[in-house]
């Protein structure tokens, strides 16, 4: 960012009606011969300008990295460093993170030639010597309105890549919270698995696959056996924290792309895409086993301890069968698996 143009943030450019007053605004003449500075000085002397002075482009380099002017009137002829030259070097650093824009005119005693090569350098405007007076200031007003309306425009723009910036993090924010509240309306509160409504849109598209693909897909229903002796024995917050250990065993026991959902109060649904039946009914018996190895704790309000054990029944379903037509069958299916599981005794998987 170029600090000639902070400089000029909220500064504000007085109107009398309709002229424009650009008092104050800096003024460098840059020209070998002092007489001629002082002339163009003397010229513009009623305007309230201030004004920096450079005999040589050199110092004209210098005062122009010192104190970013509004405007440069600069002579053309000039030992070493010349008019033309300085022009071309200050235009090659302008812009933002460099000088920003300032208005060069140009003055020359020559007729033609370096008038157009001052131009096609960058020089904004041109004055043969000698000049009129009343042309210089016009011209000199107008650049001055030049460089206001540009460093206005540039201010403008900071202030649009400002909000522009500010818009992209709302709108990240706002994605993120999106994604956060979608994550909360498929999980189970008590249990952190997911949902039973974003089980059944898996699950649609899961057995859509299985089918047009003919790949195999398992479908796991489990529930935890004599749970609501267990609740009546220990409690119902026993219950939950057994819930929730249980939920945890499944989940740790299961590969991380199979699919692992809280589907009614103590029955957990599980998707086992590409398992056929041999190894969903070896994942399921992991399983079983893991549950039933569990040693829960129970903290009685006296402080006495007690180990408490749990069991659960599994029925499994397999994808693709000719029988099984709808997710509506392979549910079904899995259910009655659920039921000759617990009929058998409880503590095993059926298939
Ligand atoms: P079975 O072996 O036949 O499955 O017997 P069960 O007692 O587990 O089956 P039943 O369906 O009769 O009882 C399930 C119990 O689970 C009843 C209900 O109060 C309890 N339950 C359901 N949801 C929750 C829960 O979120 N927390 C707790 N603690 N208990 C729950
Ligand atoms: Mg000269
Ligand atoms: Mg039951
Ligand atoms: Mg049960
Ligand atoms: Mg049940």
């Amino acid at each position: 960012m170029a600090d000639g143009s902070i400089r000029k943030t909220g500064e504000t450019v007085r109107r009398t009606g309709s002229t424009t007053s650009y008092a104050n605004r800096t003024i460098l003449v840059v020209d070998d011969d002092p007489a001629n500075i002082t002339h163009v000085r003397d010229g513009l002397a009623s305007h309230g300008y201030r004004f920096r002075e450079a005999l040589d482009g050199a110092e004209a380099l210098r005062s122009v990295r010192e104190v970013r002017p509004d405007l440069i009137i600069m002579d053309v002829e000039m030992p070493r460093l010349g008019g033309v030259e300085v022009c071309r070097i200050i235009k090659a650093n302008g812009g933002e993170g460099g000088f920003g824009f300032i208005p060069i005119i140009l003055v020359t005693a020559r007729q033609a030639g370096g008038k157009i090569e001052g131009l096609e350098l960058g020089a904004d405007d041109y004055l043969v010597k000698p000049f009129d007076m009343l042309e210089l200031s016009a011209r000199v007003k107008s650049m001055l309105r030049l460089k206001a309306l540009q460093d206005t425009l540039m201010e403008k723009n900071r202030e649009l890549d400002h909000k522009n910036r500010e818009l992209d993090r709302a709108n990240k924010e706002l994605a993120q919270k999106r994604e956060e509240l979608l994550a909360l309306t498929r999980t189970d509160a008590l249990t952190g698995l997911s949902n039973r409504r974003y089980f059944e849109e898996r699950l649609a598209e899961e057995f859509a696959r299985a089918t047009r693909y003919r790949s195999p897909l398992a479908l796991v229903m489990l529930d935890i056996d004599h749970f609501k002796r267990l609740n009546d024995s220990y409690g119902h917050p026993f219950g939950d924290e057994v819930l929730r250990t249980v939920a945890r065993t499944v989940k740790g026991k299961l590969r991380e792309v199979d699919f692992v959902a809280r589907y009614g109060g103590e029955e957990i649904i599980a998707l086992l895409p590409e398992t056929g039946p041999k190894e969903a009914l070896g994942a399921c018996e992991r399983v079983r086993e893991a549950i039933a190895a569990l040693q829960l704790e129970h903290r009685a309000q006296d402080g006495s301890r007690k180990e408490v054990r749990c069991t659960a029944s599994l029925g499994v379903a397999n994808a693709p069968d000719p029988r099984l037509v709808g997710v509506e069958d392979l549910l079904r299916a899995a259910d009655t698996c659920l039921y000759e599981a617990k009929a058998a005794g409880r503590n095993c998987v059926r298939q």
